[in-house]
């Protein structure tokens, strides 16, 4: 499905990756589902010569943090921090770039939140409500979500949280036999005041805007709009806690913040206040940008509807989302995905024992533009880096800076004249820019990454043909032409394996920035003959069944 960034005068894009809980490790299914494919994306647009953006904070605030720093006795702020510090480092560490990384705590956000806040109060699409809470007579404070725990209606499962059953993955309507997640003792039920935002006010003008985004993924289209249909409930934005943000100009006694789901969606916008400087130039930016949100298939609610409605409550005043590519979990051996089953596997500990490119290219070979979940196989892992990766793009790069080490001194030769493989082989360089460009940019990463790979075989099987080895002096046109292929595969490769292409980048003896390097130079032939080529090292160590078999036996699935 391709869609209108290359057809648009807009050449600025904003894309935001889902915002992690700062409450818990970056792990695998995070990667598949939201940020390989939001980088990917990016680093193709920046090559693409678009201003790219690309957005993401911690989600700071919720329940769930502020019942550990109970537990732990930590101030919340810097809990959130070291957690936010940590992803961080974690996303650099696999070359997940932002341009900026916030945090929903900033300050930036806080009044942005609350001015969003006061133009929907103004525009009538808050209202006041009692509602009926648990309370704790014990620790004297209302228990909102994860602050009671019971027994799961569905599953019958005990010790689970009111507002998810983890057993079964359900979000129980009434949880059975509540207790507070604190002391433990069963909550009384206490009438307090929230404010709602009116969802169902919306339900026309969302529909609308559905039916008529015709980038959006069809699949996901259909049930949300099925949502609609059967009617939404008005939000209920506030939560008895005090830890998020502040309700701004109410009469309540402290201890009344807004619901984590009000504010993270928001920091989107905040980042880019925070990164442009001001808030006039931020929504001149965001209005004249493409908006792209990369999430997961868990948050559609939140990011077709929710989002949305809140910008078309403060009339438009940031446009909304051109496209929200969303994906489905992340499988580990054909079973889901659980750190207390220890069936699991964390970014930091993967990336202490294989290269994070590594991750990426098996992530991005299956990482389809679908909801439906992918599996991680660590058999299905060795083989790919082992037969693709190596075998086949690092095989057809190594023989040909070696060969031109070997026989040329480690210059470029000159073409003699062109056979018909090397004109075909010339035109297949032509060619592959626009065709992989096109996939990435419609978000069929995998695809594009297949259509690298047969590049690359293309090339492996014209050097065999060509047979240079044979007659080295008279091989000129081949390694001219092969030399020049290396460079286009390095371009191509930058937003899937961006380590190693500096690598092959330094060994091609170019000393600009890869960065500089536009997409549509991936078809030129511009290594000359004479050029002289960097040190030559080898790219990739193989990956070893031992080592493989081990990580399968670390898994324990009790
Ligand atoms: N923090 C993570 C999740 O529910 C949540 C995303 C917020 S995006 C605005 O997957
Ligand atoms: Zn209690």
């Amino acid at each position: 499905m391709p869609f209108a960034v290359q057809n648009s005068n807009i050449e600025s894009v904003i894309i935001t990756s889902a915002l992690p809980y700062a409450n818990g490790e970056i792990h695998l299914g995070h990667i598949s589902s939201t940020y390989l494919p939001a980088d990917i994306f990016g680093r193709y647009l920046k090559l693409d010569g678009k201003e790219v953006y690309h957005l993401c904070a911690s989600d700071d605030f919720g329940t769930p943090v502020l019942i550990e720093t109970e537990k732990k006795k930590i101030k919340p702020e810097e809990y959130v921090k070291y957690w936010h510090d940590k992803d961080l480092e974690d996303f650099k560490s696999i070359g997940i770039i932002f341009d900026s990384f916030s945090q929903t705590s900033s300050r930036t956000n806080i009044h942005f939140v609350q001015y969003v806040f006061n133009v929907l109060k103004n525009r009538g699409l808050i209202h006041e409500k009692q509602v009926i809470q648990y309370y704790c007579e014990k620790d004297l404070k209302f228990l909102p979500d994860r602050y009671v725990v019971g027994r799961c209606p569905y599953c019958d499962a005990t010790d689970q949280y009111s507002d998810l059953c983890e057993k079964c993955g359900r979000i129980p309507d009434k949880i059975l036999d509540p207790k507070c997640a604190i002391c433990g003792i069963e909550p009384v039920k206490k009438e307090t005041n929230h404010y709602f935002f009116k969802l169902s006010n919306f339900e026309n003008e969302l529909e609308k805007w559905l039916n008529e985004n015709m980038l959006l993924q069809q699949d996901v289209k259909k049930y949300v709009l099925n949502w609609i249909v059967e009617g939404l409930q008005d939000w209920d934005i506030t939560r008895d806690i005090s830890w998020g943000v502040p309700i701004p100009n109410t009469n309540e006694k402290k201890d009344k913040v807004f619901y984590g789901w009000f504010d993270n969606h928001l920091c989107y916008i905040s980042c880019l206040i925070e990164l442009v400087g001001d808030i006039q130039r931020a929504k001149e930016k965001w209005n004249d940008s493409k908006i792209y949100h990369f999430i997961g298939k868990d948050i559609v609610y939140h990011h077709y509807l929710f989002l949305p409605a809140i910008r078309i409550g403060i009339n438009k005043e940031y446009r909304l989302p051109d496209l929200i590519p969303t994906r489905g979990h992340l499988m580990l051996q054909n079973h889901k995905i659980s750190k207390s089953r220890n069936w699991y596997i964390g970014l930091r500990a993967f990336v202490d024992l294989f290269e994070p490119d590594y991750l990426r290219f098996y992530i991005a070979s299956i990482c389809n533009y679908s909801q439906d979940d992918i599996n991680f196989d660590w058999n299905s892992f060795e083989e790919k880096i082992n037969n693709e990766l190596i075998a086949n793009i690092g095989n057809f790069i190594n023989r040909t800076l070696t060969f031109i080490k070997k026989y040329f001194d480690n210059k470029i030769p000159r073409p003699e004249e062109y056979d018909d493989e090397d004109k075909k082989s010339l035109e297949e360089i032509g060619n592959i820019g626009k065709i992989v460009g096109g996939l990435i940019a419609s978000n069929e990463i995998d695809k594009a990454l297949k259509s690298i790979l047969n590049f690359s075989s293309i090339f492996n099987q014209y050097f065999q043909k060509k047979e240079p080895w044979k007659y080295p002096q008279g091989s000129g046109s081949t390694l001219f032409v092969s030399i020049n292929a290396v460079r286009s595969l390095s371009l191509l490769l930058e937003p899937f394996i961006p380590f190693s292409v500096e690598k092959i980048w330094k060994q091609l003896g170019l000393q600009d920035n890869i960065h500089e390097q536009r997409w549509n130079t991936i078809g030129e032939i511009s290594l000359n003959p004479g050029d002289k080529l960097g040190d030559i090292e080898p790219l990739f160590k193989k990956v070893e069944s031992d080592n493989i078999k081990e990580q399968i036996n670390k898994l324990n699935d009790r």
